[in-house]
């Protein structure tokens, strides 16, 4: 593994002569060879529209033409779709920018993600990704890696030091369109089950907007907040959903914001024969999220979400340009869109890449643009 070492004369020599190489054979081909991205612009539903991906404005700095250069990801979870899509978008831009990207989860364990944080700084990695964390357990690692110079990225957790460049979905969009939807279907009167873990960074910034809703709203009434969040959510949300409505009768919608939630709370739904009376509001999406959603009869009516493999994108991107000393905004926004069963419903879209080919948005390669790299 290569890490922050002192580029040798003649590693910047082959680079500078694999970079004019590049520049002048093929324009918008990333460093290090094919990528998916620089092809055609495609959607799944129509097939290929036509366009190419904007070219490349210069070529890549020698290291990432060398392949010299490792990303470490260190993520606090793994499991479930959102996780998943995440990891998978992260290890595509790191392809296409031929980076080396070092990946290790803490699987829920916080003491086991700041572990994998120190071993990071201590590989002299040339850049750290956190993604989640809890504040208390990750910090003092991640000044660790301020103090020690390496470039820093984190999503989804507060890294306690402006050092940082920070990417964030706007979470109280996220909870607020939502809860329009809610407030729209139940008119602003009625029992509702909230899910909630607290300490992880998003859906404390979602509950921020909940409380204010709740204080906005005097005719919704919280009967009950259940949550967990391990290695099997849904199915743990589940069954907390189901007790909840059995205590509830008159519950008329389950506030879920977190697609392992929301996936809990309509399996709890469907299990007691409830999905004409109680509607789910969730966040997030995969395709999975989609089939649940578009099935018949589902109670998931909305959700708000951004595409995770495109936030995993940024935040690889955010760190390539941190790696060569790129300007790169402190605070950077992946805005999420609401998505209704009825959108999908009409518009036929079954799965992920026809969500974005009808919500163009969800796409923001203008976000940490790398200017060596066509769009993606
Ligand atoms: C346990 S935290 C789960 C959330 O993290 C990401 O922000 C996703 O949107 C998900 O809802």
């Amino acid at each position: 593994m290569t890490m922050r070492k002192t580029r040798s004369l003649l590693g910047v020599l082959a680079g500078t002569i694999a970079a004019v190489a590049l520049a002048g054979c093929s324009q918008g081909a990333p460093a290090g060879g094919t990528s998916a991205s620089a092809a055609p612009a495609t959607t799944a539903s129509t097939g290929t529209i036509g366009s190419a991906a904007p070219a490349a404005t210069r070529s890549a700095p020698p290291e990432f033409a060398n392949g010299e250069v490792t990303i470490a990801l260190v993520r606090q979870l793994s499991s479930g779709d959102y996780f998943e899509q995440w990891l998978a978008g992260a290890q595509a831009e790191a392809k296409s920018l031929n980076v080396k990207l070092d990946v290790s989860s803490g699987d829920g364990n916080n003491d086991k993600q700041a572990l994998n944080l120190e071993q990071a700084v201590n590989q002299k990695a040339d850049a750290i990704i956190v993604d989640h964390g809890f504040a208390d357990t990750i910090q003092p690692a991640i000044k660790k890696a301020a103090a020690a110079g390496i470039p820093l990225v984190a999503f989804d957790v507060d890294p306690g030091t402006p050092e940082a460049v920070v990417i964030g979905q706007d979470d109280h969009q996220i909870a607020a369109k939502a809860l329009d939807v809610l407030k729209a279907d139940t008119g602003g009167a009625g029992e509702v089950i909230y899910v909630y873990v607290a300490g992880f960074a998003p859906l404390d910034r979602r509950n921020e907007t909940w409380e204010q809703f709740k204080k906005d709203n005097p005719g919704i009434k919280q009967v009950a907040q259940i949550g967990v969040v391990n290695n099997s959510t849904a199915s743990a949300v589940a069954d907390q959903a189901k007790a909840a409505l059995q205590a509830n009768p008159n519950v008329k919608a389950i506030f879920a914001p977190y697609d392992e939630f929301a996936k809990g709370a309509v399996l709890a739904i469907k299990e007691l024969g409830l999905k004409d009376k109680v509607k789910v509001y969730g966040a997030d999406i995969s395709t999975a999220d989609i089939g649940v959603m578009a099935e018949e009869g589902s109670p998931w009516v909305a959700t708000v979400a951004t595409d995770p493999s495109n936030v995993g994108r940024v935040a690889v991107r955010a760190a390539a340009l941190l790696v060569a000393k790129e300007q790169v905004d402190k605070a950077l926004n992946v805005p999420p869109a609401l998505i209704t069963r009825q959108t999908l419903l009409d518009g036929g879209i079954a799965n992920v890449e026809q969500l974005v080919a009808a919500i163009p948005a969800l796409t923001t390669p203008d976000v940490a643009r790398v200017p060596w790299a066509p769009a993606s």
